[in-house]
């Protein structure tokens, strides 16, 4: 039998309810593509799974997105969805065989695109023009094909999608993460809302969006941290953050330097949304955190470092990711809006 953990998240106001029904999605993590360990939830319309080993002491990992209130579901081209009358969740997961028809151009680029632009038209039908989250995950994101790593296809098919958008969608360029998975689908999930969110930057980063060209012929579009005002109450979206100062990465080849340059990162983001927000004060504890480890044998110096900075209240979940850049180790992404966790 896996063993299974379910970080909830439960906006504000919203009861307890381990029911689908109140549920807006999941994104469920394990390595096994055979076998579901969660079959009610693996039914669910606006779920996905992710090809990744979780390295703690857990096998699968779901994450679910509830909301309170009613809740209405569509689909729209590949995209799956569900929302209430704050808060859209839709995944959509695209085979990139689908896309080799467009000569010259990378399938993964064009599935990508198409992504963005499917999930544009959802927002714009759907009236949530802000969005908080977007989650990217995509299979050997390191290799090379067509003269291009994959990571960067990616990043053109984004940024294509992002040009196009129509001008409804909010220009704020929000919170994500981009990594790795064993093998599957493209998987890009999304959640948005009515009203905008305050989009946080890192002083010790340059923004994404502004990467210098050795990083790929488009840049990575994200800011470093979303903050929404949910039914009344501050929520933090911490997008995925890595050894990153400037832009060049430091400490490459040393897991221990990488962590604690994550962990300042995180810090350094957490002191700019509190000085943002007014009256908000996140703190490293306050948030539930999802570490991605390159290399598995990391995994014991990583969860060390995390939980000697952020204390005994630390809650965290480690998963075997392929992070964006070929000499980055670890990422760690954020949130403060999980409430609760069951085993
Ligand atoms: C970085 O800071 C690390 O392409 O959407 C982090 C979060 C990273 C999101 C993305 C990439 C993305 O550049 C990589």
């Amino acid at each position: 039998m896996l063993k299974d953990t379910y970080f909830n998240t439960v906006f504000p106001h919203a009861k307890e309810n381990k029911e689908l029904s109140g549920i807006l999605g999941a994104l469920c993590f394990w390595q096994n593509k055979a076998t579901s360990p969660a079959p009610d939830l693996a039914a669910h319309p606006t779920h996905a799974h992710v090809q990744m080993a979780r390295l703690d002491n857990k096998q699968v990992l779901c994450e679910l997105f509830q909301a309170d209130g009613m809740i209405k579901q569509g689909q729209l081209g590949a995209v799956r969805y569900r929302c209430s009358d704050s808060l859209i969740f839709g995944v959509l997961t695209l085979s990139e065989s689908d896309f080799e028809q467009e000569a010259g151009i990378p399938p993964l680029q064009a599935a990508s695109r198409t992504a963005y632009e499917q999930i544009f038209a959802v927002l714009e039908a759907e009236a949530f023009p802000s969005v908080l989250r977007f989650w990217n995950y995509m299979a050997r994101i390191n290799e090379q094909s067509h003269g291009l790593e994959r990571y960067r296809q990616f990043n053109l098919g984004r940024q294509q999608a992002f040009d196009a958008r129509q001008s409804a969608i909010s220009v704020n360029i929000p919170a994500a993460c981009a990594l790795g998975s064993a093998e599957g689908p493209l998987i890009v999930a999304f959640m948005a809302s009515r009203v905008d969110s305050l989009v946080i930057e890192n002083p010790r980063q340059i923004s994404a969006y502004d990467y210098p060209l050795q990083y790929g012929p488009r840049s990575p579009l994200f800011s470093r941290a979303g903050l929404a005002t949910i039914d009344g109450a501050e929520v933090l979206f911490l997008s995925g953050t890595a050894s990153i100062v400037g832009h060049e990465t430091l400490h490459a080849g040393d897991v221990l330097g990488q962590t604690r340059e994550t962990i300042a990162n995180i810090n350094a983001v957490l002191v700019e949304a509190n000085r943002k927000a007014g009256n908000a004060r996140f703190e490293l504890a306050s948030l539930h955190y999802k570490v991605y480890v390159r290399n598995a044998e990391d995994y014991a110096v990583i969860s060390r470092e995390l939980a000697a900075a952020v204390g005994p209240g630390l809650k965290a979940v480690y998963l075997q990711a392929d992070i964006c850049r070929q000499d980055l180790l670890v990422e760690i992404e954020g949130t403060s809006a999980f409430a609760h966790e069951t085993l």
